[in-house]
């Protein structure tokens, strides 16, 4: 509702005679242009909506995208609207900062869905030509109402309408805000409520907050049908960035910083083909890949060298993947980065066998561990004495974390980490079921500079993710298509450059 402002610059300023301003809203071609067509995604926006008007009767629901955040000085970072935003109103990729979705309770029961938002403003406004940051010389035509109305089959109104309406009527008193998307109309809310004369503490306020935050990020643990077909296409457009990548390899070690040339390829590849990437690329060569979120990306890649990327591509619908693969720069497994993989994907293959419905989210877990725990043992790199057993034991084990300190999944979708506000019992401990959607990905880390592990496997970091979907009787690896075995991805490798040149 309200971006962060930008400082002014006393050194510019733009003619504002009466003259100039007549002169300059005159003289151009009628809009006749029909409303934008209805979005694929309104009907499925408005099926979420009417199930979150079931579990919240009778109260006003206030769900911001967010402004714009300042850069620097008269400069925004890219927007991208709250996921909970996104997912209720069907607005995705930038659009459109400052709007507020309110589910408005109605008198017959149900609520009535209006977006507040501001509108394309007349060519006689000064924010027509003088508004670098909503004007149409600016940043280009914004929507009308009736565009929004059509493109997503809900009510439009004016931004500045907001504030009366939702201190409006004895709805005020139950009003539910989203905290964390804008906190001036998380303010706005709180006096409005106060001004309705709400007989909840401060402290209960904040729960009820809590509670419909919780509830909005449990509404997309299992996805339906269309946000499947959603998330596969942002797998295959990850699946291109990859190949990308592959083919980019010979020349990421010739510029040298091949680990910045490696994340534009990607970077290149997601914002071509939808909104950008879903999250800082991960770009990581020889040791670098033993820190489990380099995102610096300043490093050299070499021949020899393993290179893993955790990159995804997140499409104009918000929704994305979240794929990892670890290359060998020159095309083949050394013995010792071939040991350490083989390990990695026999992980991920328990992991994988893990997930079904019955089965708790935390039993992938734990069956892709028990692999790792499994080999590190083989390897004689847990204590002396230490058995599988004893370094699996939760409360008084976990030797083998060492090498593999993160967790293996993690629900995605709209979020790179979905759902993430579910209390641990729906989340850790929550049971799979049909159409959630989520990562699998083991690892084993060997810093170079790791006293522990054998010298042949120091500075060889390797992890491999996919994203599967839970099935009636199991899982579907949506990512098969990517290679993933040793020998399956240097025929990979080979296939891709083979077809480069
Ligand atoms: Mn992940």
């Amino acid at each position: 509702m309200t971006s962060e402002q930008q400082a002014q610059a006393s050194h510019r300023s733009t003619p504002d005679s009466n003259q100039f301003r007549e002169f300059i809203a005159s003289g151009w071609a009628t809009r006749d242009r029909p409303p934008t067509p209805r979005a694929e995604v309104a009907d499925h926006a408005a099926r979420r909506r009417a199930a979150l008007s079931q579990r919240f009767p009778g109260e006003r629901l206030v769900i911001g995208a967010g402004g714009l955040k300042v850069r620097s000085n008269d400069t925004d970072y890219t927007f991208r609207p709250h996921t909970a935003f996104a997912h209720l109103s069907g607005l995705g990729a930038d659009t459109e900062p400052d709007s507020v979705l309110v589910l408005d309770p109605a008198p017959g029961g149900g609520h009535h869905a209006v977006l507040y938002f501001r509108p394309l403003a007349p060519r006689d406004s000064a924010e027509f030509y003088s508004d670098s940051r909503y004007g149409e010389f600016w940043v280009g035509p914004r929507p009308t109402i009736a565009d929004i109305e059509s493109q997503l089959g809900l009510s439009g109104r004016h931004l500045d309408a907001l504030a009366d309406d939702l201190a409006k009527d004895d709805a005020a008193a139950r009003l539910r805000v989203v905290r964390d998307a804008d906190p001036q109309l998380t303010t706005l809310v709180e006096a409005a409520r106060t001004q309705a004369g709400t007989t909840l503490t401060a402290q209960q306020r904040e729960e009820a907050d809590e509670e419909l935050a919780r509830h909005l990020s449990g509404m997309r643990l299992v996805k339906d049908a269309w946000e499947v077909g959603e998330m596969r296409k942002a797998i295959a457009a990850t699946h291109t960035g990859f190949e990308a990548i592959i083919e980019a390899l010979p020349e990421a070690v010739r510029r040298g910083r091949g680990e910045r040339w490696i994340e534009g390829v990607f970077g290149l590849h997601a914002r071509h083909a939808g909104n950008g990437v879903g999250y800082e690329s991960i770009c990581a060569a020889g040791d670098h890949a033993n820190t489990i979120h380099w995102t610096k990306n300043t490093g050299e890649v070499h021949d020899g060298d393993l290179i893993l990327v955790d990159a995804g591509v997140e499409i104009d619908s918000l929704f994305t993947a979240d794929i990892t693969r670890t290359l060998p720069v020159t095309g083949r497994f050394s013995d010792a980065q071939r040991k350490v993989y083989d390990a990695v994907y026999e992980a991920q293959q328990a992991g994988m066998a893990a997930v079904k419905p019955g089965n708790k989210f935390s039993d992938i877990h734990a069956a892709a561990n028990a692999v790792i725990a499994r080999k590190l043992h083989e390897w004689g790199l847990l204590p002396e004495g230490v058995t599988v057993e004893q370094t699996l034991d939760k409360e008084t084990g976990g030797w083998h974390r060492r090498w593999m300190v993160h967790g293996t999944s993690h629900h995605l979708g709209m979020d790179v980490h979905d759902c993430q506000l579910l209390l641990r019992e729906d989340y850790m401990d929550g049971e799979l079921l049909p159409g959630m959607v989520l990562t699998v990905e083991p690892a084993l880390y060997f810093k170079a500079d790791d006293l522990l592990a054998p010298a042949e496997f120091r500075g060889i970091g390797v992890r491999i993710e996919d994203n599967v979907l839970v099935t009636e009787d199991g899982c579907e690896n949506l990512s098969a298509a990517m290679p993933r075995t040793c020998d399956e991805v240097e025929q990979w490798i080979a296939r891709v450059r083979a077809n480069a040149r």
